[in-house]
């Protein structure tokens, strides 16, 4: 591998697509984001988006988390998984537009989990990406499944992995938020952001993060916290930032001062 540690980006699926609509995607949010990603030309970078509104929705529809139980799921599984292929076309059109060395690795053609978890991957190829500098895009996907047949693997989990496996330098998490607060935003108004976690702070204030989001956000937060710690514990820091406002993409990954939350082992 290229001696360089990659950075890797996370785009939240409710940032480039419309949650209460279906397969609603945010063309213009893509555009400018990628148009971030191209300035910050970062060396090694893998990017990692989520489903939103268009694998959400389908993995629900047919009950795809919870694995095959009847046959007529399998339309389903197919159908989620394709969904994707077509929110991850959007993405890798303005990442190729936009002249970056991107290639799309579909996750459920080289990893298998068990209950749920990643437990084979084969990474030659991504290996051989990095390598060479490209830029390897990856999505949260419906995904064949040891024990459940199939099942839904999240770009968190994918992150987590892939940060660790790659032992990367750093991770940048695009949401809808601005970082972690200490109580809802949406319901609390003087509710503070944390700049800085370490592992200990975030531990200590993780079960009050479940307790005090909104719904939507929480799940999802408490969720991406969850994947996250054991990346954080091999020493790899995590910057939360709100990748629906402009350059904050940008200045997370050039490490440039950005509002969002720092989480770091010590
Ligand atoms: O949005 C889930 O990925 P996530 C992808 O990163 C599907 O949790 C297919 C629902």
């Amino acid at each position: 591998m290229s001696e360089t540690k990659p950075t890797i980006l996370k785009i939240g699926g409710s940032v480039i697509t419309d949650k209460n609509g279906e397969l609603a995607a945010r063309t213009e949010v893509i555009n400018r984001l990628i148009e971030e990603v191209a300035k910050a030309n970062v060396k090694n970078l893998i990017i990692v988006h989520g489903g939103g509104s268009f694998g959400h929705p389908t993995a629900q529809k047919y009950s795809i988390k919870d694995g095959l139980k009847e046959p007529s799921q399998k339309a389903g599984f197919a159908e989620t998984h394709h969904v994707m292929t077509v929110l991850n076309g959007l993405v890798m059109d303005a990442l190729v537009w936009h002249n970056v060395p991107a290639i799309s690795v579909t996750p459920s053609s080289c990893m298998i989990t068990e209950n749920g978890r990643i437990k084979f991957f084969e990474d030659t190829i991504l290996k051989m990406m990095l390598k060479m500098s490209l830029t390897p895009v990856l999505y949260g996907d419906a995904t064949l499944d040891e024990k459940l047949g199939f099942t839904i693997l999240s770009g968190d989990q994918i992150v987590s992995h892939l940060a660790r496996k790659f032992n990367a330098c750093k991770i940048v998490m695009g949401v809808d938020t601005d970082g972690l607060y200490d109580a809802d935003p949406n319901v609390a108004k003087n509710a503070k952001l944390y700049p800085h976690l370490t592992l200990g702070e975030l531990k200590a204030i993780q079960g009050k993060l479940g307790k005090s989001t909104a719904a939507d956000v929480t799940g999802g937060m408490l969720g991406k916290i969850t994947e996250l710690i054991p990346a954080v514990e091999q020493g790899i820091p995590v910057t939360i930032i709100n990748a629906a406002k402009s350059n904050r993409v940008y200045k997370a990954l050039i490490g440039e001062k950005v509002e969002g939350t720092i989480i770091e082992k010590d």
